[in-house]
Parts: structure tokens; sequence; C-alpha cells
């Protein structure tokens, strides 16, 4: 025997003996060197392993090995990645035996990392496949293995392979007979090694059939007594003179064209004495599944893969014809017990996935017996091994998962998934809180407290404005008949009595003369239209609608406080989710429900609703919003969902990869979904049968963000802003109209009683501030006397503007008639 180490003992021996040396071992370097006397019948395959790992597209991988020969494979590794430029980057363990491996994938928590290259002796190979899962492995040597199904991981493996696998079964099962002096009917593999050496022996009688066909056997190139032809070299001597055939000897084995070994066909050596033009068969296995061959390589066009060489034709493959085991859980409304006894076989069953499996088989066309999972679990992998479902569908006892299976990335890489059937997110259940008693004030609900402070704030600025303007606009003031006086009815205590009758809808009988009041009255009963208006609608809302006080409408909610504990359901995607999320409130809840009391984690979807039940809103059970939707229509209907979901996912019919029904499967749930039958099936059995009341799929789910957006919110500030803005405009502008109408009547007085325009306003402002009729004219200030005037001599009087055109009677003035017209 020999390893790569005595190589170069072997190697200066062989040369200097000139004695052909036909090795199974691999030549130690890559680099083209005269090799003299050897030959070397495993080839060289790194540039396959290279172009298998380019297809597969692996940019990191690890690569184990435990023997120098692997060490110097990886070399070689790194230097034709040098050479091609491939970005991969390898981390190289050496291991003793398989354990090495496994103690080290177990640290390897990173997902993508778990592509690995294994170059172990094959009963150690054997082993780490057998307990290994959810990794893709690329094999250096499988001869040993052909034919195996690797029943035991989730884990593609990929060899190259020798061998031709396919041929010589005969001559394999003759060589095992003859091995084992039994007769062997059965096919069994030929381990790669004596593979290797059968070749090297075949080549080698070939080339001496060749150099000594036409030597006579009476000169001194006959065999002596040990059998070798020619002189021959005493062990015991040292030996001085090198073999006189070795040359020839060795030009034969190299220059064999057209010799096929019995194994590992052509056997055509360079110069070098390495092997060329010779083919390696490559050969994958998916899960459950015994490698098959999935393509060749050889050193004239690279790697040839076969289409479809795996189960992955579409719709016309045939499906086996057997009964399929479907895996799935107790979980209401999913598959439930009937109530019935007696009952044998899939009819025990009910629920939607009964009735999706029922669907799918009569489509897809196969039998199948529905066995709920054994541990009650959905398939996590906290332990280094999948359990529930999933490691059933792992371990070949099921061939289909149909259940609330949600799709996450774990999973997918270890088993496939349909296409969902059903969309969810998670989401927070709590107990139904009791309705909010009546309050004596909760006609003040509709409207927002601020919106109550800002009212009355408009109402006493609108009468102040309102008094304002009425005092200094001159079309406000009129004639008192009774008193005698000239009189404004816009008092302060009239202009509040006026907005308050506005404001409760209802008329008074005062009414504003000048422009300005009118502006001001206009805008405070457009203000009072749109605010009674939403109160009202507001009102009756809040009158009809069931209040709950629930204190958590967010996870948010959940996060910031610590009264209130709350969990999931144990080993499933939601608590995964939470323990994976990089959610800063995630990441706090997660927390909290890591630290607080183990029981805030349950094992079943009932055990979480009892929870909330019994615990009086003390815990919220965060759960796949299908459940949470369901229990809240299920008696005595004191369960409800708060807030919106926290994400989104679907559930999906599991297969071992490589089914051959999967993508039947994904096609029937995609039909089922276009025809509407999933949506039935939903209605079927989530609201059809609910117990609390005939509801439909949710629409709204109380949320803080949606309880404002809700009609029985209180109306915010925000939301009427805008009339605020109108009635401060107007109020502004009535002000401005104000001063207006106060300065034109100061220039009309000013021209027509031919007086200073100061007199004339300080005349006219007196009257606005004291209620003080004018000063009367005398000397050459007298006024011409023109309707709409008071006489000069005239102390008290009526004092009114009289538009140009338009006549103001005035008692003792002008038409008798005693009125004043405006
Ligand atoms: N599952 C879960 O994690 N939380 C839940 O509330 C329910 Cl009802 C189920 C399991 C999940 N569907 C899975 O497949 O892991």
């Amino acid at each position: 025997m020999h390893t790569s180490n005595t190589l170069n003992t072997i190697k200066s021996y062989s040369n200097t003996f000139n004695m052909p040396y036909i090795t199974t071992a691999m030549a130690v370097n890559n680099s083209k060197q005269e090799h003299g006397f050897q030959l070397f019948v495993r080839p060289l395959y790194v540039r396959a392993l290279l172009d298998l790992i380019k297809y597969y597209q692996w940019r990191e991988a690890f690569y184990f090995y435990s023997t120098n020969e692997g060490l110097e494979r990886i070399q070689q590794l790194f230097d034709i990645i040098t050479e091609k430029n491939y970005p991969l980057k390898i981390k190289v363990y050496r291991v003793e035996n398989a354990s090495g491996v496994l103690d080290a994938l177990a640290k390897i928590n990173n997902l993508d990392y778990k592509r690995i290259l294994l170059d172990l002796p094959a009963q150690e190979t054997e082993s780490v496949i057998n307990k290994t899962f959810e990794v893709k492995l690329v094999l250096l040597n499988l001869n040993e293995m052909i034919s195996k199904a690797f029943t035991l991981g989730g884990l593609n493996v990929t060899g190259l392979c020798l061998v031709d696998s396919g041929k010589k079964k005969s001559l394999v099962r003759n060589w095992y007979s003859f091995y084992f002096d039994e007769v062997i009917t059965q096919d069994l593999p030929m381990p790669g090694e004596a593979a290797l050496i059968a070749d090297a022996a075949f080549l080698m009688a070939h080339a001496l059939a060749k150099v000594f066909k036409h030597k006579t056997p009476l000169n001194d190139h006959s065999p002596n007594s040990n059998g070798v032809f020619g002189e021959s070299l005493s062990c015991e001597t040292e030996p001085t003179t090198a073999w006189k055939y070795g040359e020839e000897v060795m030009k034969a084995l190299k220059e064999q064209t057209n010799l096929t070994g019995l194994f590992t066909g052509p056997l055509i050596f360079d110069r070098f004495g390495l092997r060329k033009h010779f083919t390696l068969e490559v050969l994958e296995s998916r899960l459950n599944g015994p490698l098959m061959k999935f393509g060749t390589w050889d050193s004239k066009h690279g790697l040839t893969v076969i289409q479809n060489a795996h189960v992955r034709t579409k719709g016309n493959n045939t499906i086996a014809n057997k009964t399929r085991i479907v895996t799935s859980v107790f979980s209401a409304p999913f598959l439930m017990l009937k109530n019935e006894p007696g009952l044998e076989g899939n009819s025990k069953y009910e629920g939607y996935c009964a009735d999706l499996t029922k669907m799918i088989a009569e489509m897809i066309k196969f039998d199948y017996k529905i066995i709920p999972v054994k541990d009650k679990k959905y398939g996590s992998n906290d332990t280094g091994t999948w359990d529930g479902m999933v490691g059933e569908l792992l371990r070949g006892e099921a061939d289909m998962a149909i259940a609330p299976l949600t799709i996450t990335a774990d999973r997918e890489s270890v088993i496939d998934f349909s296409k969902p059937f059903m969309s969810l997110g998670i989401s927070i259940m709590i107990k139904k809180m009791s309705k909010k008693p009546p309050s004596f004030f909760s006609f003040m609900n509709p409207l927002s407290n601020e919106v109550w402070m800002c009212i009355i704030f408009a109402y006493i600025g609108v009468s102040v404005v309102l008094f304002l303007v009425s005092r200094f606009s001159p079309f406000e003031w009129h004639v008192d008949d009774k008193q005698d006086s000239v009189a404004n009815n816009f008092t302060i205590f009239n202009s509040l009595w006026f907005s308050l009758g506005a404001f409760m809808q209802q008329g008074v009988d005062i009414e504003p003369r000048s422009m300005s009041g009118r502006i001001v009255g206009s805008v405070w009963w457009f203000f009072t239209l749109i605010l009674i208006s939403s109160y009202t609608a507001n009102l009756a809302a809040f009158l009809t609608s069931e209040r709950m006080q629930s204190p958590i409408e967010s996870a948010e909610d959940l996060a910031k406080q610590t009264e209130i504990k709350y969990g999931t359901i144990k080993g499933g995607s939601t608590q995964g989710f939470f323990k994976k999320s990089t959610i800063p409130t995630y990441e706090r809840m997660w927390a909290f429900m890591s630290s607080t009391e183990p029981w805030v984690f349950v094992d079943t979807t009932d055990a979480g609703v009892n929870l909330v039940r019994e615990k009086k809103g003390k815990y919220a059970f965060l759960t796949e919003s299908t459940q949470n939707e369901y229990t809240n229509q299920r008696k005595p209907c004191d369960t409800m969902k708060v807030g919106s979901n926290l994400d989104a996912k679907g559930y999906g019919i599991g297969t071992p990869m490589g089914s051959d029904l999967r993508y039947r499967i994904t096609l029937s749930v995609l039909e089922l979904h276009e025809k509407s039958e999933l949506a039935n099936l939903q209605t079927k059995w989530w609201y059809d049968k609910g117990e609390c009341g005939k509801e439909g799929p949710p629409k709204k789910v109380f949320s803080k963000k949606n309880l404002q957006q809700e009609a029985t919110s209180s109306l915010k500030l925000s939301n009427v802003a805008g009339i605020f803005y109108i009635l401060m405009s107007g109020l502004i502008l009535s002000l401005f109209i104000a001063a207006i109408e106060f300065f034109h009547k100061t220039r009309l007085d000013a021209k027509r009683k031919k007086m200073s325009f100061a007199r004339a306003a300080r005349s006219v402002a007196r009257l606005s501030l004291t209620g003080q009729p004018q000063e009367t004219f005398s000397g050459n200030e007298t006024p011409d006397t023109q309707p709409g005037d008071l006489p000069p001599n005239m102390t008290v009087s009526t004092y009114s503007y009289c538009p140009p055109g338009q006549l103001l009677n005035i008692d003792g003035y002008g038409d008798a008639n005693m009125q004043t017209q405006v």
C-alpha cells in the first residue's frame, strides 16, 4: 500500500530501476511534471469539482478532510480557483472522523454556509450523511455508496464517480461471488479503489502482452522462476542495474490508445503518467432518494447535466400507485375528530384540511390516509433535529403535510412547499372587554375636548367682534323712536345672545344691519352649520356603536406594559418570528416573553385560547390570524382580535424534496384558488359554522389607528380646523369692513357739514364709544341740510346714514311718517 507520503520514495526507486509503477494514489501535484516510471490510474478531478461548484453557484463552502491526500486535494482546488479566478470562500477543517464533521456542523448556524465538500473515507462519509440534515454536500468519492438510499436527513448529496455505475454489473456480481464464495444475484456496488486496482492490472496485462508478444521465451527475456520477464532484480542484494525492459513497458503502458478499462473507462495517459480523456459520473441524491445519475463530466466537454434528472416534471409524470400518508395536526377548524363513534379511516376526520386533502386527492387521483402527527408539533429544529410534521416528511414517514403549516425559509430548505393555500399573519387575541357604561356627559363625546374649548373661545370672540363692528359701523345706529335717541341693538349682551341663538340654530329678533355685522353673522352661521352637522352625525354613530374598553390595541401597547402577559404556541413559526425579529418592538416582546414564566408559551392553540379566557384580560395570545378569527366566532364569544397583523405569510402543503406530487399539488392549489373553492371552504369552516352571529370575514379590526378613523371616534381639532380658519378670516374681514364704513361716514360728514375730517371723526367716534350723538354745529360750519342729516340746531335726534337715493325720515325732520328707512 502507499500513500501520497510514500509516493516520492517509491518514485525514486522506480525511476532508479526503470520499474514501471502503477498507483491508485493521487498524483501529488496538479502541475505537469515528469513522474518517470509512475502511472496514476486515479485521475485528477479538481477541475470537475470546480465545474460542479460553479454549476451550483456556491460562493462559500466548508471542506472536511481527514488524510494528507485530502490536504493535497484542497491545495489543488485552491490552485485552480486562483487560476480561474472563481470567487469561492472555503473554510477548511481537518477532522479525525465523521463525528468531527458533525461537531463542526453543529456549530454552524448560518444556513448559507451549509455547503460542504466532504473528503473522507467512504464509511465516514456514509456516517455523516445519515446523521446530517439540511446541508448540501459534494462528496469526493461516492463509489461505495452508489444505489444506497439516504433515508435520513434533509440533504442533497452530489458525488463524483469514476466507475460507470450502469456497466459490468455481471462482472461485479461474479467478482463478489468469487470473493464471498457464494452466488450473489443482486447488484452490488464496485468499490472505487477495487475498480482502480482491477483496471491497473488490466492495463498492465495488456502492456506486457504487447511488449513481449514477439519475443521468444528462449532468449534472455523469458520469465524467470518468479514469473518475471527478463533478468530478475534481487531484493536481497543491493541492485545496481535498471530493468532493461522498463522503458519499453512504460511506453507500452502510456501508449495504450484503444484500451478501455473494465470499470473506469478509457485507460489513456499523457506523457506525465496522468490519466486523460476520462469521464466522471455526477450522481445526485435528493432527500430520501437513491443516488441518481445527474450528469457527466469529461475533460473535453466539462459538466453536462441531464435535463430533468430528478423528478421535476410538471404534470405528465406518472405518480406511483400507492396510498399516500398525509400528516396533519389537530387544530380546529383545520383538523378535528368527528363527534360520531365507530368511524374508521379518513372519515373519522373533518375540517378544512380534511376537505382540502379530499379535493386535491380527487384532482390528482391518489389514495391517501390521514395520520395526525405523532408529537403534535408543526416542525422546528431547535434541538438540531427536525420534529413535528416537517420531521415526518424528512424521515419519509409521511408523503405530504396538509395542515396549517407556515412556509418558512428554514423549512423550505429541507422540504418542498406548494404555493400557499391560505394567507395569514400573526395577530393578538385578547379577552373581550366589557362595554363602557354610558356616562352623564357622553353627549360631549362626538367632539373632542379641544374642539369644545375652541368653540367656547370662538363664541366669545364672535360676540365681541360683532359688538365692536356694530359700534364702529355707522349703519348699526338707528333712531330709537321710543326714547327719542340714537340706539344700537348690538350691546355686548345682545351680541352674546345673537351668537348663542345662531349656535343653537334658533332665531333672535335682532339682526345686524351693517355689512360688517352681517359678515360676522354669516361666517358664524356657516361655522355652526358645519359644526352642528358634524356633531349630529357623530353623535348618532356614538349612540349606536359598542365601544370596547380595550387597554391593548396593538403590539406596541403590549410591549409598553408588563401587567398583561403574552405568549405564543411553542416551536411554531410564531415563536420563530419573535425569536428572529430585529424590529425593536418585537425584540422587546421576545425578551419579555422568554424572561417571564414559561407558561406563556403553550403547546396547542386550544391551550392558548383557554389562557386568554381564564386570565380575564391578563393574558394576550399571539396567534395566527386564521386561528384568531375562528376562535372569535366560537362560543362563549368572549375573545377578540386587536390590532393589525404583525406580518404576512401563508400556509403551504409540504412534501419531501423531489416528491413526484409536488407540482401537481401546486397546480391543484392554484386551480382551487381560481375557482374560489378555497374561499368557499374558508367561509364554510370559519363563518357558516360561526356561533357568534352571522358575520363574514372581518374587514376591520380594533386598533388605535383604525379607531381614530372610525366614525365612533371624537372629532379632533384637526378634523374641523377648516371652519375655524374660515371663521377667523370672516371676523378679520368684518373688522376691516367696519373700519371702512367708519371712515366713509366720517368723510361724508366732514364734507357735508364742512368740518374737518378729524372733527367729524371725533364726533362719529364719540357716538361709537359713548353712544352719545354728535355735537351741535355752529358758525360757519353750518352743514347743508341734506336728507339724512340732522338740523344744525337739534341737540338730540336720530342718527342715521342715508345712502344717496334713500330717504331718512325722522321725527320733526323730513317726511312726517316717523319711519326710519335704511
Ligand atoms: N402555529 C403558530 O406558530 N402559531 C399559531 O398561532 C398557530 Cl395557530 C399555529 C404554527 C405555525 N402555523 C407553523 O407552521 O409553525
